[in-house]
């Protein structure tokens, strides 16, 4: 039995149980860390040292960092749709991947939903702000060009490299942010939100993090 721990409205444990529901994997879902606390316990601390969600427990096998829980997951079980043999295929894919944690989920996550949303509005720092909203405009408009000619990051169907992208649409455009026209990404937006684990995973409101730095 797979097990994941994390709250629902962690973005990082967003990214797990869509997966976990593309697969349509039997799982348990133990909501952890925010407000239900739990981190610092020595158990959960001997799964992850670092006392952050997502947390996996696979029938033994114990995976934190998402990426590398969206990897394993999709290597035991996605073999063909999630996961490819082919070191060129996975290397299509991981650039995305890398590309999201390194690139777009710092100046998104961090600068515009923590600086904007999560920070209390007389500590906002707009210069900070309004530069990682601009940042984030390029960013979207890279995507709006390579979406130009497929559905997906990666071509006809949906890959991982969709899923850590894909999970910052639903708070990019919820937010009230100045955006550039990107119709190609409202259009793989869309596509997303067609899909059932999208909605149900990712497309989760968070309104208990407006003004909230403690976790
Ligand atoms: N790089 C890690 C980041 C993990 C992380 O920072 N998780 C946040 C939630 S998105 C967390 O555990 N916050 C503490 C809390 O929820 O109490 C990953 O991708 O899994």
């Amino acid at each position: 039995m797979l097990t994941v721990w994390g709250r629902r409205s962690s973005f990082n444990l967003q990214k797990v149980m869509w997966l976990v529901g593309e697969l349509r994997l039997e799982h348990r879902h133990i909501e952890v860390g925010g407000q239900f606390g739990g981190l610092d316990t020595p158990a959960f601390r001997a799964m992850n040292p670092h006392g952050r969600v997502p947390v996996i427990d696979d029938n033994g096998m114990i995976v934190w960092e998402s990426h590398a829980i969206l990897r394993y997951l999709g290597a035991r079980y996605g073999l063909g749709r999630f996961w490819s043999n082919d070191a060129g295929e996975r290397s299509q894919v991981d650039r995305w991947m890398d590309w999201s944690q390194t690139v777009l989920q710092p100046d998104f996550l961090m600068g515009v939903f923590w600086g904007l949303y999560r920070t209390p509005e007389p500590q906002r720092n707009w210069p900070a702000i309004r530069e990682k909203v601009a940042r984030c405009a390029r960013h979207f408009q890279l995507l709006d060009k390579m979406l130009a000619d497929r559905q997906f990051l990666c071509g006809a169907a949906l890959t991982l490299a969709d899923i850590p992208a894909g999970t910052s649409l639903y708070r990019y455009f919820e937010l009230d942010i100045e955006r550039p026209s990107v119709p190609n990404v409202e259009a793989w937006y869309r596509r997303l939100e067609d899909r059932s684990a999208y909605r149900e995973h990712v497309m989760v409101p968070f309104g208990e993090l407006r003004g909230r730095l403690d976790y």
